[in-house]
Order: C-alpha cells, then sequence, then structure tokens
C-alpha cells in the first residue's frame, strides 16, 4: 500500500506526508490541536517543510550531564530540549544493550515488515528505530510512522532522518501522543522503552489495540526495564545497573537524582507481567530474545 492510501491519525493530531498535502489542508481546518509533524522520503525533498527541516539545527551531540550538579528541587523527569540535546549520549550510557538492540530490530522488521504495510515506531524519541528499520527493510511499499508527545525529540529527529540517505522507505514522524495513533494495516510495531511510560492501567488496552492493528505474521518487539518480584533479585539487578552507569562515567550522585526524577514517571514491570499481557492481548507467540541485566527486548508474533 501506498504511503498515501495509510489511515489518517485519529483526531488531535496532523500528519503530513507529500501525496497528502490536499488531505493535509482538509485537516488542518478541522482539527485545532494541530500538532508538529514531518515527513521524509529521501528524493522527494520538494516539499516546504522539509526543506525548512533541512535547516533545523542538529544539537543532539553533548555529553548529559543533566544530574551532575546537586538540583535544589527535583522535578519530574521530562523529554524536554535538554534532555534532547544529550539524548543518544544518556540512552547509551544508561540502557545496557542499547546499541544492539537498535541494530537488531532493524534485523527482525527486514525480516517481518510485508510489502504494502505500515511499520510503527511508537516513542520514536530521535528516530534510532525508525533508521534501523529503513535501512534494513527491503519490501516494496512499506512506510514508517514514527509518533513521538516530545515536540523537541520530534523537531530534533525530523532534521537526523532529513540526513540519512541510505533509503528510499517513506517516514512520517507524527508529534503526538501514541494512544490517539491508529495503528491498522500493521507489519512491525516497535515499542522500544515507551511502555514504561503509559501508565499501567492503560498497558493492556495498547497491546490490545497494536494486537489488533497487525497483520497476521505481524510482529510487536517490545523493549523495557524489567522489575523483579524476588527482593533478592530485584536488589542484585538495580546495583548492577548502577554499576554499569557507574562504569560508564556517571556519578553516584547523577544516578542518585535520575532514579529520583524517573520514579513517578517511568514504572517498571516484570518479565512475566509483560508476557502474560502479551498473550492476553491475543498473541499466541511471545519470547525473549534479548536481556542485559534489568533490560529486556520481547518479541510477540501475531
Ligand atoms: C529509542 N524508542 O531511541 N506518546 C508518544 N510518545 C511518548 C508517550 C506517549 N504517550 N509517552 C512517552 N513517549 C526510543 C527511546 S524513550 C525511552 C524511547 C527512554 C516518548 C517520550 O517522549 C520519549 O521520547 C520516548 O517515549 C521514551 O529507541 O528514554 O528511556
Amino acid at each position: 500500500m501506498g504511503a498515501h492510501k495509510r489511515p489518517l491519525p485519529r483526531s488531535g493530531l496532523l500528519c503530513f506526508n507529500v501525496f497528502e498535502e490536499r488531505r493535509h489542508k482538509e485537516l488542518a481546518s478541522e482539527h485545532s490541536g494541530a500538532s508538529s509533524f514531518c515527513d521524509h522520503q529521501a528524493g522527494a525533498r520538494s516539499d516546504g517543510l522539509m526543506n525548512r527541516r533541512k535547516d533545523t539545527q542538529i544539537v543532539t551531540k553533548k555529553t548529559d550531564a543533566i544530574y551532575a550538579a546537586p538540583l535544589a528541587e527535583m522535578i519530574d523527569f521530562q523529554f524536554d530540549e535538554k534532555v534532547v540535546a544529550v539524548f543518544p549520549d544518556m540512552i547509551q550510557r544508561s540502557v545496557p544493550g542499547y546499541g544492539m538492540m537498535i541494530s537488531t530490530i532493524g534485523i527482525l522488521a527486514a525480516r517481518y515488515a510485508q510489502a504494502g504495510s505500515h511499520c510503527y515506531d511508537l516513542g520514536c524519541s530521535l528516530g534510532a528505530v525508525s533508521l534501523a528499520m529503513r535501512q534494513r527493510i527491503a519490501q516494496p511499499e512499506c512506510d514508517i510512522i514514527a509518533v513521538d508527545n516530545s515536540p523537541a525529540m520530534i523537531e530534533q529527529g525530523c532534521a537526523l532522518l532529513a540526513r540519512d540517505m541510505t533509503s528510499t522507505v517513506p517516514v512520517t514522524m507524527i508529534c503526538g501522543d501514541l494512544q490517539e495513533v491508529a495503528i491498522a494495516n500493521a507489519s512491525v510495531v516497535v515499542l522500544n522503552f515507551t511502555l514504561q511510560f503509559i501508565p499501567v492501567e492503560e498497558r493492556l488496552g495498547l497491546i490490545k489495540r497494536i494486537y489488533a492493528g497487525l497483520k497476521p505474521g505481524g510482529i510487536l518487539i517490545l523493549s523495557e526495564k524489567i522489575a523483579f518480584a524476588e527482593p533478592e533479585r530485584q536488589q542484585f539487578h538495580v546495583e548492577l545497573h548502577h554499576d554499569f552507569k557507574r562504569a560508564n562515567g556517571y556519578s553516584d550522585l547523577e544516578i542518585s537524582q535520575k532514579r529520583t526524577a524517573l520514579e513517578n514517571v517511568l514504572t517498571p514491570e516484570s518479565l512475566d507481567c509483560h508476557q502474560q499481557r502479551l498473550h492476553a492481548a491475543g498473541f499466541n507467540f511471545v519470547d525473549l530474545w534479548f536481556q542485559c541485566l534489568n533490560f529486556v527486548s520481547m518479541v510477540a508474533i501475531k
């Protein structure tokens, strides 16, 4: 299916792509709560939006020192401009196996992407998963829909994607709540460390919606930080993760302040809980393909 036949996101979001300019204008007048958006297709850069995005300065090369100095007041972690500017460094130094997971998700997408379908990157941040998928997918008429509710992430993600000349797979980046984006005709859906930020009571509904939107044979790739029911195991993994962060240059103060900032924002669950939920949503084949310390990635195939 061509990108022009893509189901549009539900109300409150705008989705733009070079094939849909007229529809976009119609929608713009229908929905007042417009979000930022961009579409990237190598070789199809004639749209003004993309040209403007090309001018966006890339600011994501800084070293993460957000929690290096003592903070007078601890506020909940947010994916704002400050975080965006250090995000690649932050995630690389905080999530064991992140690079390996990203490149393997590209390989999984290449295997499971179906001709004429959509591949979703939900909670895309700067689009690392989208980039890995577009560099690998060889099926015709596939496109990628990347969603994040942080405007700063989408702004930078668009600028980074605009520089990728390795593939012609179209990518549409949508700034909005992933809960508001329709999932349909999907062969690959990726939640790479995103579900942990969704309220626990909304998680089953989201996984069910993903299951319903997947084509037979389609895959959900779900990566999460996990918790352990047994206190001894939990302590072992948390301490080892802190060692991992220390080995990557974070101080005890940084580790402790970041932990506090994430407390109300990121809710990890056990592996068992995730796997049961995937089965409850309808998936028959559920497996763990990656684990390093308390960070895992699962696959669920429809
Ligand atoms: C990567 N997948 O680099 N709707 C849309 N986006 C959301 C929502 C929501 N409701 N809640 C959180 N986010 C990426 C890494 S980071 C993980 C994902 C981390 C977004 C949020 O803005 C952030 O960009 C992303 O989910 C989580 O492979 O930093 O630990």
